[in-house]
C-alpha cells in the first residue's frame, strides 16, 4: 500500500510497526488465497482493489467525509441499522474482527476461553492497528451473546466512544418492543452526535439505498444456484465482507456489474469449477475479513461453496426493509420488523434459522452443509447439534467444524473436509 498514507495512519494514532505487520499478513493471505484462483470473473478486479485499499483509500474517504461534517459509526453486528445512520448522513462501517492480533495483551483483559471474534476486536483495539476503530466517532456494541455483552463492559474502558445497544434474546414475549425502544434510543443518540433531526424523507431514501445493496447481494446469491457455479465461494464471501465497509452506492453498482458478468457465464454454461463439482453450504458464525481459512480449505478440496447461512452472507442480507409509510414512526416500525427477523443463535427458540438453512440447501442445490463454529461460541456450538440432526434427517450430509483464527488445525480440518467431500460425491 502506498507510503503516502503513513501520515494519515500516524495522525489516527496507529502503531505503524504493528500496522505494517498486519498489512503484510493480510497481503500474503490475500495473494495466496484469492489471486491464485483460476477463472475469476473480471468484475472481481474492483473488489481486489477495495481490499488492497482497505486501510488506504477507504479510510481517506472516511476522513474526508468527517471533514465535511459527516460521522463514522463502527459496528460489530448486523443488528445495527444502517438505515438510521445513513438517514443522518452518517457512514456505517463494520469493524475488524477476523484475525488474531495481540493475543497476549488480550488475555490480560479476557479469559482464554472467549471466542476468537471477541478476542480479535480487543486485539485490534489494544494494538492500535485498526484505522476503522480510530476513525469511528461512535463504536456500537450490542448485547447479543454473553461473551460480547460482558466484554463490552471492559472495552468501554479501552475506547472512549462505545455505545451499547441492548437487544432481545427471544422473539416470543416483548422482544419487538425492546428492539423498537433500543432503535429509538439509538436514533436519538445519533441525532445528538450529528446535530441533525431525522426526517421521513431522509429515512426513506436511506432505506432505498440499503435495500439496493441487499438486492445486489441477493442477486449474487441467486446466481450461485447455477451448476456449474459461476463464482467461487471465496470470491462471493469477499464481496459479502466488503459489503460492510465500502460506500453503499458504489458497492451496489459493482456487485450488480459482476452479476451481469455471471449471468453471461451461466448462459454460456461456464463456471468456476466443472458441472457436478460437490456443492457445499456454509452455516454458522460470521466470517469477517481476513477469516478465509475454512472456505480456502473447502475450495482446495474439489468442492465449491454455493452459499453462506451467516451474518456475513444471507442471514445478514436476506430481508429488505419496507419503505411504505409517511412518518418516521412508520418507517422505524418497518426497520424493527426487518431486523427482528434476523435469526442469530442468541435467540431462543430459533427454529427459523433451521428452516432457512433447509430452504437454502434446496435452493442452492447443496450436496452438504458445513456447520462452522468458533470455539467457545456457545450460541452456535449449542445450536450445531440440533442443526446437524435435522439436516441429516432431511438427507443433507452435515459436517461440524469448530475452530479459531489460528493455522495450527489446518491439516486436521483439511483431512475432515476431504472425507466429507468424498462422502457427498467428490
Ligand atoms: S447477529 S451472529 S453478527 S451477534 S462468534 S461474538 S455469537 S461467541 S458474532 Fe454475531 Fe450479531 Fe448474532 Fe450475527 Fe458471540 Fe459467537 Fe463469538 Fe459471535
Amino acid at each position: 500500500m502506498s507510503t503516502s498514507y503513513r501520515p494519515m495512519w500516524e495522525k489516527l494514532g496507529l502503531d505503524l510497526e504493528a500496522h505494517d505487520a498486519l498489512l503484510a499478513m493480510l497481503g500474503r493471505a490475500y495473494q495466496d488465497i484469492f489471486l491464485s484462483q483460476p477463472g475469476r470473473p473480471d468484475g472481481m478486479a474492483y473488489f481486489d482493489f477495495v481490499v488492497s485499499e482497505v486501510h488506504g483509500q477507504r479510510i481517506k474517504e472516511l476522513i474526508e467525509a468527517q471533514e465535511q461534517g459527516r460521522k463514522v459509526i463502527g459496528a460489530f453486528c448486523v443488528f445495527v441499522p444502517e438505515e438510521l445512520v445513513l438517514a443522518l448522513d452518517g457512514i456505517l462501517v463494520g469493524l475488524c474482527t477476523g484475525a488474531e492480533f495481540a493475543g497476549d495483551d488480550v488475555e490480560k483483559y479476557l479469559p482464554r476461553n472467549v471466542c476468537a471474534l471477541i478476542k480479535s476486536a480487543f486485539g485490534f483495539a489494544l494494538a492500535d492497528v485498526c484505522p476503522y476503530i480510530k476513525a469511528s466517532d461512535m463504536i456500537v456494541g450490542e448485547n447479543t451473546c454473553d461473551g460480547k455483552k460482558k466484554s463490552y463492559e471492559i472495552l468501554g474502558n479501552l475506547v472512549e466512544n462505545l455505545y451499547v445497544m441492548d437487544l432481545p434474546q427471544t422473539k416470543q414475549t416483548q422482544g419487538r418492543e425492546l428492539l423498537k425502544a433500543e432503535y429509538r434510543r439509538f436514533m436519538v443518540r445519533l441525532e445528538e452526535l450529528t446535530g441533525k433531526r431525522i426526517t421521513a424523507a431522509k429515512l426513506k431514501e436511506a432505506i432505498c439505498t440499503v435495500n439496493a445493496k441487499r438486492k445486489a447481494v441477493q442477486r449474487l446469491a441467486a446466481l450461485r444456484s447455477a451448476d456449474p457455479a459461476p463464482i467461487s465461494g471465496l470470491d462471493a464471501l469477499l464481496i459479502n465482507q466488503i459489503y460492510f465497509y465500502d460506500d453503499p452506492v458504489r458497492f451496489t453498482e459493482s456487485a450488480n456489474t459482476i452479476c451481469d458478468e455471471l449471468e453471461n457465464r451461466i448462459a454460456d454454461k461456464a463456471g468456476i469449477a466443472p458441472k457436478n463439482t460437490p456443492r457445499i453450504l456454509i452455516s454458522g458464525c460470521p466470517m469477517a475479513v481476513p477469516n478465509w481459512k475454512v472456505p480456502a480449505i473447502v475450495e482446495n478440496t474439489n468442492a465449491v461453496i454455493v452459499g453462506e447461512e451467516s451474518c456475513v452472507g444471507e442471514r445478514g442480507t436476506r430481508n429488505l426493509t419496507s419503505d411504505c409509510g409517511t412518518t418516521v414512526e412508520d418507517l422505524l416500525d418497518n426497520i424493527v420488523e426487518r431486523y427482528f427477523q434476523i435469526d442469530c443463535a442468541v435467540f431462543t427458540p430459533n427454529q427459523s434459522r433451521l428452516d432457512h438453512l433447509e430452504q437454502m440447501a434446496e435452493a442452492y442445490r447443496a450436496d452438504g452443509v458445513i456447520h462452522y463454529c468458533l470455539q467457545f461460541c456457545h450460541p452456535y456450538q449449542i445450536e450445531a447439534g440440533p442443526v446437524e440432526n435435522a439436516l441429516e434427517e432431511a438427507g443433507i450430509p452435515t459436517l461440524r467444524i469448530d475452530t479459531d483464527y489460528g493455522q495450527e488445525d489446518v491439516e486436521q480440518i483439511r483431512t475432515r473436509v476431504e472425507a466429507f467431500v468424498e462422502r457427498i460425491g467428490g
